[in-house]
């Protein structure tokens, strides 16, 4: 299949970023550059705070840092993406033991401020940084993961940590935890870290370290596992939940039978991915949808639509939203020959909705929607989310 389209490739990227930190900085040039990606998640959603499977992949989106250390205590961050009404430039003090780094204002700089405070290698340097992005912002696709993800590789350049990669992603969700007040799971910091080109990464969730409508959802899910006596819904089956059905409200037994369901459907997935079973695969994607839609409630009448539309295509063997949800991206797995049609079809949905009221907005801001594509050559790497075990064990 050939490859994504429309997107910056990260050598642009970085020589945009260099441009603007050598106008910012009065000449003078950055001598690091990194980048981290962003995700797709093929299924297993709302599942990794449920310590179940997820199935994620990097995508070839990323968010690059360019930026050089400093004597002092200062830093300056400058954003190129689109940051709303806030402002792109950024100055705070390092954090040290008697006074952390706190959240504040603007939005975009607590992802950056949250990954120095939660550093492995105090104390940091100062420094200068200019971000930008090919991650939509807001997209469901993990632009926040990416930057913590990248902003911590960046500070390993100025001051290099053990290098131990599961604690890196956990450092980042704690990041995500404290100073953009979101109880996350681990998943995007994870395959951010971990992911590799072309590989789908089987993250198994039950020794992760992690302590709106996300967090509701999360608590519920913590409630139906203390009703069940059980320590976490990964430890509960279907005639756990039924055994226990009138000790729960019906959201309640609606949420845990997603995540039950969700997470044995994605140790189902990665199996059929394995054998090359496509048609299996894509049965399990649109599964995984419906239950997001009616048992969860996190999808929309947008994605819905989307999911729809793709499934219309000759050649598409499932489609379904992506991420925590209430808007954002499908994702769609496909035959190679079928991605004209299926594209074409796909945005046609996504304009149909432009008639909607409530989607006006979004579409008025993304006038083409972006159908990316990539290749899935079937493969899977699995690991487990706990800080002993070796990263990336393949199978
Ligand atoms: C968001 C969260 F950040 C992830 O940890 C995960 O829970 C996902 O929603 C839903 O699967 O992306």
């Amino acid at each position: 299949m050939a490859n994504i389209c429309q997107i910056k490739n990260v050598a642009d990227l970085v020589s945009e970023a260099r441009r603007v930190y050598r106008e910012t900085f009065d000449g003078d040039d950055a001598n690091v550059a990194v980048c981290a990606p962003g995700r797709v998640n093929l299924i297993g959603e709302h599942t990794d705070y449920n310590e179940g499977f997820v199935l994620p992949m990097a995508l070839p989106m990323v968010t690059v840092i360019v930026g050089r250390k400093i004597s002092g205590q200062k830093c300056c961050v400058v954003t190129l993406t689109e940051a709303a009404d806030e402002p792109r430039v950024v100055d705070f003090d390092l954090p040290n033991e008697l006074t952390p780094l706190l959240r504040g204002q603007p939005n975009w700089a607590n992802y950056v401020k949250g990954v120095v405070q939660h550093y492995r290698a105090q104390p940091i340097p100062g420094f200068r940084a200019v971000i930008t992005s090919s991650v939509p912002l807001g997209g469901g696709l993990s632009s926040s993961a990416s930057l913590e993800v990248a902003t911590y590789t960046f500070l390993q350049q100025l001051c290099p940590d053990d290098g131990d990669q599961v604690a890196k992603a956990v450092a980042c969700q704690q990041a995500e935890h404290t100073h953009a007040a979101v109880p996350c799971g681990i998943m995007d910091q994870f395959v951010s870290v971990l992911g590799k080109e072309g590989h789908a990464l089987l993250i198994d969730c039950r020794h992760a370290l992690t302590g709106s409508e996300y967090p509701t959802r999360r608590k519920q899910c913590e409630e139906a596992a203390a009703i069940l006596g059980k320590k976490s819904l990964r430890e509960a089956t279907l005639q756990d939940l039924d055994a226990a059905k009138d000790r729960l409200d019906s959201v309640t037994y609606r949420r845990a039978r997603h995540v039950i369901e969700e997470i044995e459907r994605t140790a189902q997935a990665a199996e059929a991915l394995k054998k090359g079973d496509y048609r299996e695969f894509g049965r399990l994607m649109v599964e995984s949808h419906n239950s997001l839609r009616d048992n969860y409630e996190v999808s929309c009448p947008e994605l819905d639509e989307l999911v729809a539309a793709a499934l219309e295509v000759d050649g598409v063997f499932g489609s379904r939203m992506t991420g925590g949800g209430f808007g954002g991206c499908t994702v769609t797995l496909l035959q190679a020959h079928a991605t004209e049609k299926a594209v074409k079809r796909i945005q046609g949905g996504a304009r149909a909705q432009i008639s909607s009221e409530r989607s006006r907005k979004h579409f008025t801001d993304n006038p083409q929607p972006l159908c990316p594509y990539t290749d899935l050559e079937g493969e899977v790497n699995t690991i487990r989310a706990c800080s002993s075990s070796p990263p990336g064990v393949g199978f």
